[in-house]
């Protein structure tokens, strides 16, 4: 049998192959990678994932690294499931481009609020202002699209998990959800499914096991 273990960061957007984890039932190990304490950086991790990113997913004796990789694999492992099951290849790269939105363009803007330092150390306002500006300029599409559904209509997938972590990072670092009922509305019934539930649950467990305390702003 496949053995997998997610390397992760609780709270991190490791968060959403976690969740995939935990929707599709698959027995996993994991391990927690303390990002706020550079063992991200350490020669064992980087032996690991050279990127030095969280989350990596060993599955077997091989490893693999970016959300979006991790996440079709399991896809394709498990069809229909984490994604809309659809003939027409052209939605299914829609599909995926929506995640490659998810991963290159809105955890970058997320970040440039939540994490400004990270990006340019002694211009955080600045950076924080635009991604600000950036994320303020993308929300009422979003928001438009969800209306009171999921991403895909009727339909949960792991898109919505990705948008969800993504938003709710940017109102950790300050960004006004308060705004947007229906994306408020969204992130309670991601967080209400009961694979976000589980995920939540390990991801705690990884805290306490490992003995990690969040920084100041940082939420589960
Ligand atoms: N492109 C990567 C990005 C992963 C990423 O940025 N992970 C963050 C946590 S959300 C991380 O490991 N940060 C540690 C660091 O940048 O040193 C992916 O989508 O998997």
């Amino acid at each position: 049998m496949t053995t997998y273990r997610i390397f992760h960061m609780p709270g991190a957007c490791s968060r959403v192959v976690m969740n995939a984890l935990c929707e599709l039932q698959i027995p996993f190990d994991d391990t927690a990678v303390n990002i706020f304490r550079g063992e991200q950086r350490t020669p064992a991790y980087l032996a690991l994932n050279p990127k030095g990113k969280v989350p990596a997913l060993q599955v077997g004796d091989q490893v693999l690294t970016e959300a979006v990789a991790i996440l079709m694999l399991l896809n394709e492992q498990n069809p229909g499931q984490l994604l809309p099951l659809v003939p027409d290849p052209v939605v299914r790269a829609q599909h995926l481009a929506d995640l490659i939105w998810c991963s290159n363009t809105l955890h970058g803007v997320a970040r440039s609020i939540f994490m400004p330092v990270r990006i340019a150390p002694g211009a955080e306002a600045a950076v924080r202002e635009a991604g600000t500006a950036q994320l303020t300029s993308i929300v009422p599409d979003i928001e438009h699209r969800l209306g009171d559904g999921w991403w895909h209509g009727e339909i949960w997938s792991i898109t919505d998990v990705y948008i969800s972590w993504c938003l709710g990072v940017a109102a950790a670092g300050g960004f006004d959800l308060g705004a947007h009922p229906a994306l408020v509305a969204h992130t309670e019934r991601v967080r209400s499914r009961p694979s976000f539930e589980r995920a939540l649950d390990r991801e705690k467990q990884a805290l306490e096991r490992h003995g990690i305390q969040l920084p100041p702003g940082a939420r589960l």
